[in-house]
């Protein structure tokens, strides 16, 4: 065994692909699962129940809202490594429940950072995951050195815990890094962001079960990564001989109305024959243009995409079909 690594957001679309890359490579993974009401293990299944990681991964309750959940897993399960994924996610969404995003995105790292030092394992390695989104309005390329300027409860969440995670790393010493990413994709991207929605109306209206699909802003230019490339360069940055912080991007943007134009183009339809708009899908405050400039990674840890454009496109494309064929 390589390490114990505790994985919170197992469950989301990151933690799938993470715990997959993890064990893959010998660490025992320890998941953070919240109680809902109805099931939310669909990422996971076909990791919990293969028989070659019998032993090698478990998932527990707990919640990053509730501290006392955070310091038994920790004591329970004793981790080499804390990957802090669970969030709050939805930028939209966090206009209506700013408080809770603050919370649960914001202050939960300094839950499980305090935990750590009560504990007296501030030397165990903790990843938080940050987002472009911090950005905000900061002009194009990003980077490392760029004005943090959110526009939206989330991103200012996740600064908060930005900084929070760099000053217990200059305060405390803690073996503390943030990967500061840009937007990623996969099949298993959450149903309700703007590319897995536009994704799955157009299967859906090429297989005549859906007529139309109804967006917000078009014009906004977005920098779209896979996520499975982007956990590696998660891996990478918790497995660097020191902690520090790095921007994960792939270089291009593009507008949602292109992205829009490029899935419906694959499947020889015009997306705007079947455009709606809707101001229920605008924000109050929009970030316009996030493109990453991720040089530091790719020098410094060698990381690069497998991934292109394209190539997460038509994979989004394919699975969501047969995702579609299925139901
Ligand atoms: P996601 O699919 O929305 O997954 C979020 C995870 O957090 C889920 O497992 C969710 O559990 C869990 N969670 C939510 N509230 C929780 C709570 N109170 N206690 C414990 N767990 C809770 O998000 P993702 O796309 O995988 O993103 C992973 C992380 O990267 C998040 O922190 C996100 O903010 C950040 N990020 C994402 C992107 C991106 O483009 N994907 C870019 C930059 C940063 P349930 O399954 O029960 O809902
Ligand atoms: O929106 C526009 C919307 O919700 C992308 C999260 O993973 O990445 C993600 O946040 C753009 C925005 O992602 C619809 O206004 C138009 O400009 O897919 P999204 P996001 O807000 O960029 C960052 C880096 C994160 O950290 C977050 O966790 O698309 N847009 N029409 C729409 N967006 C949605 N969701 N739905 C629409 O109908």
């Amino acid at each position: 065994m390589k390490g114990k690594v505790l994985i919170t957001g197992i469950t989301g679309q990151d933690g799938s692909y993470l715990a997959e890359l993890m064990l893959a490579d010998g660490y025992e993974v320890h998941g953070m699962q919240r109680r809902t009401s109805t099931v939310t293990t669909e990422r996971i299944n076909h990791i919990m129940h293969n028989p070659e990681n019998a032993n090698k991964v478990e998932t527990h309750y707990g919640d990053l809202a509730d501290a006392n959940s955070i310091v038994l897993l920790l004591n329970k399960i004793k981790p080499d490594m804390v990957i802090n994924l669970g969030s709050m996610s939805h930028v939209k969404v966090s206009f209506d429940i700013p408080e809770y995003t603050a919370q649960v995105t914001g202050v939960a790292p300094l839950r499980i950072l305090e935990s750590l030092r009560a504990l007296d394992m501030l030397h165990v390695r903790f990843y938080q995951a940050s987002s472009s989104e911090m950005f905000g309005i900061s002009p194009a390329p990003q980077n490392e050195e760029t004005k943090m300027l959110p526009q939206s409860p989330y991103g200012c969440a996740k600064l908060y815990a930005y900084l929070i995670t760099k000053a217990y790393r200059k305060g405390y010493g803690a073996w503390a890094s943030n990967g500061i990413l840009f937007n990623h994709e996969s099949p298993r991207r959450g149903e309700n962001f703007v590319t897995k929605k536009i994704v799955r109306a157009a299967v859906r209206i090429k297989m005549g079960k859906q007529k139309k699909v109804v967006l917000g802003n078009l014009k906004a230019m977005r920098d779209w990564g896979h996520a499975k490339d982007y956990m590696r360069a998660v891996k990478l940055i918790i497995e660097h001989d020191k902690p520090d912080d790095f921007v994960v991007a792939s270089g291009e943007h593009f507008s949602v109305e292109y992205f829009a134009q490029r899935v419906f183009g694959a499947m020889s339809m015009h997306f705007e024959d079947y455009l709606e708009t809707s101001a229920d899908y605008f924000r109050p405050n929009e970030v316009p243009d996030l493109l990453g400039d991720s040089t530091k990674i790719r020098q410094v840890l060698g990381w690069k995409p497998e991934y292109t454009f394209d190539t997460l496109v038509q994979e989004m494309i394919n699975e969501t079909w047969n995702d579609e064929i299925k139901r």
